[in-house]
Protein backbone atom coordinates (compact mmCIF):
# COMPACT_ATOMS: atom_id res chain seq x y z
CA UNK A 1 0.00 0.00 0.00
CA UNK A 2 2.72 2.48 1.10
CA UNK A 3 4.85 1.36 -2.21
CA UNK A 4 1.66 1.71 -4.32
CA UNK A 5 0.90 5.13 -2.60
CA UNK A 6 4.80 6.26 -3.70
CA UNK A 7 4.19 5.28 -7.23
CA UNK A 8 1.28 7.10 -7.51
CA UNK A 9 3.13 10.09 -6.55
CA UNK A 10 6.29 9.19 -9.06
CA UNK A 11 3.59 8.72 -12.18
CA UNK A 12 2.38 11.92 -11.15
CA UNK A 13 -1.60 10.45 -11.09
CA UNK A 14 -4.80 12.41 -9.83
CA UNK A 15 -5.51 11.52 -5.84
CA UNK A 16 -8.59 12.72 -5.13
CA UNK A 17 -8.70 16.12 -7.29
CA UNK A 18 -4.63 16.99 -6.20
CA UNK A 19 -1.96 16.98 -8.77
CA UNK A 20 0.87 15.99 -6.28
CA UNK A 21 3.94 17.69 -6.75
CA UNK A 22 6.98 15.48 -8.50
CA UNK A 23 9.70 14.58 -5.74
CA UNK A 24 11.01 11.94 -7.55
CA UNK A 25 10.35 11.11 -11.29
CA UNK A 26 11.81 8.23 -13.77
CA UNK A 27 13.49 10.42 -16.92
CA UNK A 28 10.88 10.18 -19.10
CA UNK A 29 10.36 8.20 -23.31
CA UNK A 30 9.65 11.54 -25.27
CA UNK A 31 6.83 10.90 -27.75
CA UNK A 32 9.19 11.29 -30.90
CA UNK A 33 5.60 12.61 -32.49
CA UNK A 34 5.61 15.37 -30.60
CA UNK A 35 9.31 16.44 -31.30
CA UNK A 36 8.50 16.22 -35.18
CA UNK A 37 5.39 18.58 -34.86
CA UNK A 38 7.96 20.79 -33.61
CA UNK A 39 10.14 20.45 -36.85
CA UNK A 40 6.45 21.28 -39.13
CA UNK A 41 6.33 24.09 -37.27
CA UNK A 42 10.12 25.50 -38.10
CA UNK A 43 9.86 24.43 -41.31
CA UNK A 44 6.26 26.61 -42.07
CA UNK A 45 8.32 29.03 -40.48
CA UNK A 46 11.30 28.41 -42.66
CA UNK A 47 9.28 28.67 -45.74
CA UNK A 48 7.11 31.81 -45.00
CA UNK A 49 10.19 33.48 -44.60
CA UNK A 50 12.51 33.54 -47.33
CA UNK A 51 13.70 29.61 -46.54
CA UNK A 52 15.53 30.28 -44.02
CA UNK A 53 16.02 31.14 -40.08
CA UNK A 54 18.86 32.45 -39.88
CA UNK A 55 20.17 35.42 -37.86
CA UNK A 56 19.24 39.04 -38.63
CA UNK A 57 16.24 37.73 -40.50
CA UNK A 58 12.22 37.35 -39.90
CA UNK A 59 12.53 33.04 -39.48
CA UNK A 60 14.64 33.40 -36.77
CA UNK A 61 12.51 35.62 -34.33
CA UNK A 62 9.70 33.96 -35.63
CA UNK A 63 11.49 30.82 -34.77
CA UNK A 64 11.95 32.24 -31.12
CA UNK A 65 9.05 33.73 -30.91
CA UNK A 66 7.42 29.92 -31.16
CA UNK A 67 9.44 27.93 -28.71
CA UNK A 68 8.82 30.99 -26.28
CA UNK A 69 5.12 30.46 -26.43
CA UNK A 70 5.05 26.99 -25.35
CA UNK A 71 7.55 27.94 -22.49
CA UNK A 72 5.41 30.76 -21.67
CA UNK A 73 2.59 28.85 -21.49
CA UNK A 74 4.37 25.69 -20.01
CA UNK A 75 4.98 27.60 -16.96
CA UNK A 76 8.37 29.09 -17.67
CA UNK A 77 10.23 31.97 -16.60
CA UNK A 78 11.95 33.08 -20.16
CA UNK A 79 13.78 36.42 -21.38
CA UNK A 80 15.28 37.56 -24.42
CA UNK A 81 18.40 38.13 -24.11
CA UNK A 82 19.81 40.71 -27.29
CA UNK A 83 23.36 41.20 -28.86
CA UNK A 84 24.32 42.43 -32.00
CA UNK A 85 26.25 40.44 -34.67
CA UNK A 86 26.93 41.27 -38.41
CA UNK A 87 24.95 44.56 -37.76
CA UNK A 88 21.76 42.48 -36.75
CA UNK A 89 20.25 42.64 -33.05
CA UNK A 90 20.53 39.24 -32.47
CA UNK A 91 18.49 37.18 -29.93
CA UNK A 92 18.96 34.23 -27.62
CA UNK A 93 15.86 32.19 -25.49
CA UNK A 94 16.40 31.73 -21.85
CA UNK A 95 13.98 29.48 -20.17
CA UNK A 96 13.64 28.56 -16.51
CA UNK A 97 11.46 26.01 -14.49
CA UNK A 98 11.24 28.23 -11.68
CA UNK A 99 11.77 25.33 -8.76
CA UNK A 100 14.62 23.68 -7.25
CA UNK A 101 17.78 25.35 -5.59
CA UNK A 102 18.82 28.48 -7.80
CA UNK A 103 22.16 28.07 -6.96
CA UNK A 104 22.55 24.68 -8.30
CA UNK A 105 21.57 25.05 -12.30
CA UNK A 106 21.57 22.44 -14.71
CA UNK A 107 21.88 24.38 -18.11
CA UNK A 108 21.23 22.13 -21.76
CA UNK A 109 21.16 24.62 -24.93
CA UNK A 110 20.80 24.25 -28.55
CA UNK A 111 21.00 26.91 -31.61
CA UNK A 112 18.23 28.10 -33.32
CA UNK A 113 19.39 29.67 -35.81
CA UNK A 114 20.02 28.03 -39.62
CA UNK A 115 22.40 29.39 -42.31
CA UNK A 116 20.72 31.39 -44.61
CA UNK A 117 21.28 28.67 -48.05
CA UNK A 118 18.56 26.70 -45.96
CA UNK A 119 15.62 25.97 -43.02
CA UNK A 120 18.19 24.10 -40.72
CA UNK A 121 15.73 21.47 -39.87
CA UNK A 122 18.15 19.10 -38.79
CA UNK A 123 20.61 21.91 -38.13
CA UNK A 124 19.25 22.60 -35.85
CA UNK A 125 15.33 22.26 -35.65
CA UNK A 126 16.20 19.14 -34.06
CA UNK A 127 18.30 19.57 -31.19
CA UNK A 128 16.08 22.85 -30.67
CA UNK A 129 12.83 21.11 -31.00
CA UNK A 130 13.91 17.94 -28.73
CA UNK A 131 14.78 20.45 -25.78
CA UNK A 132 11.44 22.11 -26.38
CA UNK A 133 9.74 19.05 -25.85
CA UNK A 134 11.95 17.54 -23.30
CA UNK A 135 10.66 21.48 -21.51
CA UNK A 136 7.18 20.67 -21.83
CA UNK A 137 7.46 17.50 -20.37
CA UNK A 138 8.87 18.52 -17.43
CA UNK A 139 6.25 20.91 -17.20
CA UNK A 140 3.51 18.36 -18.05
CA UNK A 141 4.64 15.91 -15.33
CA UNK A 142 4.89 19.12 -12.77
CA UNK A 143 7.74 18.16 -11.62
CA UNK A 144 9.78 19.50 -8.87
CA UNK A 145 13.61 18.59 -9.14
CA UNK A 146 16.32 19.00 -6.21
CA UNK A 147 18.33 21.64 -8.76
CA UNK A 148 17.10 24.34 -10.96
CA UNK A 149 16.59 23.58 -14.85
CA UNK A 150 17.62 26.03 -17.34
CA UNK A 151 17.66 26.05 -21.28
CA UNK A 152 19.06 28.18 -23.84
CA UNK A 153 18.38 28.74 -27.73
CA UNK A 154 20.85 30.30 -28.31
CA UNK A 155 21.42 33.05 -31.67
CA UNK A 156 24.18 33.17 -34.63
CA UNK A 157 25.88 29.99 -33.88
CA UNK A 158 26.12 30.01 -37.30
CA UNK A 159 28.06 33.06 -37.65
CA UNK A 160 30.48 32.18 -35.26
CA UNK A 161 28.90 31.19 -31.96
CA UNK A 162 28.04 34.92 -31.11
CA UNK A 163 24.97 34.08 -29.76
CA UNK A 164 26.13 31.63 -26.63
CA UNK A 165 29.65 33.17 -26.40
CA UNK A 166 27.62 36.55 -25.60
CA UNK A 167 25.19 35.38 -23.34
CA UNK A 168 28.22 33.72 -20.69
CA UNK A 169 29.99 37.24 -21.37
CA UNK A 170 27.26 38.31 -20.15
CA UNK A 171 27.26 36.34 -16.80
CA UNK A 172 28.72 37.45 -13.73
CA UNK A 173 32.11 35.38 -11.78
CA UNK A 174 29.10 34.56 -9.03
CA UNK A 175 26.39 33.71 -11.74
CA UNK A 176 28.82 31.42 -14.10
CA UNK A 177 29.68 29.49 -10.98
CA UNK A 178 26.36 28.45 -9.75
CA UNK A 179 25.73 26.60 -13.52
CA UNK A 180 27.32 23.27 -12.85
CA UNK A 181 26.93 21.88 -16.16
CA UNK A 182 25.60 22.71 -19.90
CA UNK A 183 24.76 19.81 -22.14
CA UNK A 184 24.43 21.00 -25.93
CA UNK A 185 22.50 19.37 -29.01
CA UNK A 186 23.41 20.49 -31.85
CA UNK A 187 21.86 18.05 -34.73
CA UNK A 188 20.45 15.09 -33.35
CA UNK A 189 18.61 13.81 -35.99
CA UNK A 190 20.89 13.23 -38.87
CA UNK A 191 19.52 10.92 -42.09
CA UNK A 192 22.57 8.47 -41.78
CA UNK A 193 22.22 9.19 -38.39
CA UNK A 194 25.37 8.77 -35.91
CA UNK A 195 24.71 8.28 -32.10
CA UNK A 196 28.25 10.51 -30.74
CA UNK A 197 28.61 11.51 -27.07
CA UNK A 198 31.01 14.80 -27.02
CA UNK A 199 34.09 13.40 -25.76
CA UNK A 200 36.01 14.41 -22.14
CA UNK A 201 38.78 14.99 -22.90
CA UNK A 202 40.59 18.07 -22.39
CA UNK A 203 37.27 19.54 -21.02
CA UNK A 204 36.65 21.00 -17.74
CA UNK A 205 36.53 18.85 -14.42
CA UNK A 206 33.26 17.16 -13.62
CA UNK A 207 32.90 16.35 -17.95
CA UNK A 208 33.60 12.76 -17.42
CA UNK A 209 30.47 12.56 -15.37
CA UNK A 210 28.40 14.27 -17.93
CA UNK A 211 29.41 12.05 -21.04
CA UNK A 212 29.25 8.61 -18.54
CA UNK A 213 25.71 9.91 -17.97
CA UNK A 214 25.47 10.01 -21.94
CA UNK A 215 26.47 7.13 -22.92
CA UNK A 216 24.48 5.53 -19.85
CA UNK A 217 21.29 6.85 -22.01
CA UNK A 218 21.92 5.29 -25.26
CA UNK A 219 22.85 1.97 -23.32
CA UNK A 220 20.11 1.82 -21.87
CA UNK A 221 18.08 1.65 -25.08
CA UNK A 222 20.54 -0.95 -26.11
CA UNK A 223 22.27 2.25 -28.63
CA UNK A 224 26.24 2.02 -29.51
CA UNK A 225 27.89 4.83 -29.48
CA UNK A 226 31.45 6.86 -29.89
CA UNK A 227 33.05 9.54 -28.33
CA UNK A 228 33.56 12.67 -30.52
CA UNK A 229 35.84 15.65 -30.07
CA UNK A 230 33.81 18.55 -31.06
CA UNK A 231 36.13 21.15 -30.03
CA UNK A 232 34.72 24.53 -30.32
CA UNK A 233 32.45 23.43 -33.51
CA UNK A 234 29.41 24.45 -31.22
CA UNK A 235 27.88 26.38 -28.20
CA UNK A 236 29.51 24.56 -25.45
CA UNK A 237 32.37 26.29 -26.27
CA UNK A 238 32.03 29.02 -23.89
CA UNK A 239 30.62 27.15 -21.26
CA UNK A 240 34.11 25.36 -21.24
CA UNK A 241 35.82 28.07 -21.79
CA UNK A 242 34.44 29.46 -18.45
CA UNK A 243 35.52 26.17 -16.57
CA UNK A 244 31.85 24.53 -16.61
CA UNK A 245 31.49 20.90 -17.17
CA UNK A 246 30.13 20.37 -20.69
CA UNK A 247 28.74 17.43 -22.54
CA UNK A 248 26.26 16.81 -25.31
CA UNK A 249 25.24 14.39 -28.07
CA UNK A 250 25.49 14.89 -31.91
CA UNK A 251 24.29 12.86 -34.90
CA UNK A 252 26.20 13.71 -37.35
CA UNK A 253 27.15 16.76 -39.90
CA UNK A 254 29.48 16.22 -42.95
CA UNK A 255 31.26 13.55 -42.58
CA UNK A 256 30.96 10.32 -43.56
CA UNK A 257 30.21 6.83 -41.91
CA UNK A 258 32.78 4.30 -42.19
CA UNK A 259 31.95 0.44 -42.76
CA UNK A 260 31.92 -0.64 -39.24
CA UNK A 261 29.62 2.64 -38.07
CA UNK A 262 27.23 1.36 -40.92
CA UNK A 263 27.37 -1.77 -38.99
CA UNK A 264 26.46 -0.82 -35.31
CA UNK A 265 24.21 1.55 -36.26
CA UNK A 266 22.58 1.11 -39.93
CA UNK A 267 22.56 3.18 -42.61
CA UNK A 268 25.02 3.55 -45.47
CA UNK A 269 28.66 3.24 -45.62
CA UNK A 270 30.87 5.79 -47.42
CA UNK A 271 28.01 8.47 -47.31
CA UNK A 272 28.06 12.04 -44.89
CA UNK A 273 25.88 11.57 -42.37
CA UNK A 274 23.68 14.61 -43.36
CA UNK A 275 24.47 14.93 -46.91
CA UNK A 276 22.05 18.14 -46.53
CA UNK A 277 24.28 20.01 -44.11
CA UNK A 278 24.27 23.58 -44.26
CA UNK A 279 21.52 23.11 -47.78
CA UNK A 280 18.43 24.25 -49.07
CA UNK A 281 17.39 20.25 -48.67
CA UNK A 282 17.73 20.48 -44.89
CA UNK A 283 14.47 20.22 -44.31
CA UNK A 284 11.86 18.01 -42.76
CA UNK A 285 12.94 15.59 -45.00
CA UNK A 286 16.02 15.31 -44.10
CA UNK A 287 15.23 13.74 -40.56
CA UNK A 288 16.16 10.29 -39.23
CA UNK A 289 13.07 9.75 -36.89
CA UNK A 290 14.84 6.89 -34.95
CA UNK A 291 17.63 8.86 -34.73
CA UNK A 292 15.71 12.00 -33.27
CA UNK A 293 13.59 9.64 -31.10
CA UNK A 294 16.40 8.43 -29.39
CA UNK A 295 18.86 11.29 -29.34
CA UNK A 296 15.50 13.25 -27.28
CA UNK A 297 15.39 10.40 -24.90
CA UNK A 298 18.81 10.95 -23.88
CA UNK A 299 18.33 14.76 -23.46
CA UNK A 300 15.21 13.73 -21.03
CA UNK A 301 17.56 10.98 -19.22
CA UNK A 302 20.71 13.36 -18.62
CA UNK A 303 18.59 16.97 -17.79
CA UNK A 304 16.17 14.85 -15.14
CA UNK A 305 19.31 13.07 -13.67
CA UNK A 306 22.04 15.95 -13.73
CA UNK A 307 18.77 17.79 -11.87
CA UNK A 308 18.19 15.43 -9.26
CA UNK A 309 14.21 15.48 -10.88
N1 LIG B 1 28.06 23.37 -35.16
C1 LIG B 1 27.36 22.66 -36.19
C2 LIG B 1 26.86 23.66 -37.18
O1 LIG B 1 25.97 24.32 -36.74
O2 LIG B 1 27.30 23.78 -38.31
C3 LIG B 1 27.95 21.41 -36.67
C4 LIG B 1 28.51 20.55 -35.59
C5 LIG B 1 27.78 20.23 -34.46
C6 LIG B 1 29.76 20.08 -35.69
C7 LIG B 1 28.32 19.46 -33.44
C8 LIG B 1 30.32 19.28 -34.71
C9 LIG B 1 29.58 19.00 -33.58
CA1 LIG C 1 10.95 8.40 -27.31
ZN1 LIG D 1 24.50 23.45 -35.85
Amino acid sequence: MKLLAAMLLVVGTTVGTVTPAQAVVAPPDIPVANVQAHLTELQRIATANGGNRAHGRPGYRASLDYVKAKLDAAGYQTRIHQFTASGATGYNLIAEWPHGDANNVIMSGGHLDSVSRGPGINDNGSGSAGLLEVALTVSRQNVRPTKRLRFGWWGAEELGLIGSTAYVNSLTTAQRGVIKAYVNFDMIGSPNPAYFVYSASGQPSGSQAIEDLLEQGFSAKGVPTELTSVGGRSDHAAFARAGIPIGGTFSGAEGRKTASQAQKWGGSANVAFDRCYHQACDTTSNINATSLDRHSDVIAHAVYTLAGA
